[in-house]
């Protein structure tokens, strides 16, 4: 398992949290997401997804990951 915390811009509500939480979990090999408004706590399997995978999920709904 590995870990990471990506910081976020283009966050504001509530919504956009539940935006980039489900992003993030419906990837295959992410198993735990926590997700604030300006960033994201990911724990994944690093067999099945890579951190890049995770950042393009991301910025595909809209957000932009800085880093
Ligand atoms: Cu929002």
């Amino acid at each position: 398992m590995a870990e990471t915390t990506l910081k976020i811009e283009g966050m504001s509500c509530q919504h956009c949290v539940m935006r980039v939480k489900k992003a993030v979990e419906d990837l295959g090999g992410v198993s735990k997401s926590e997700v604030n408004v300006g960033s994201a706590h990911v724990v994944y399997d690093d067999s099945m997804v890579k951190k890049a995978d995770i950042e393009a999920a991301i910025r595909k709904v809209g957000y932009t990951v800085v880093q």
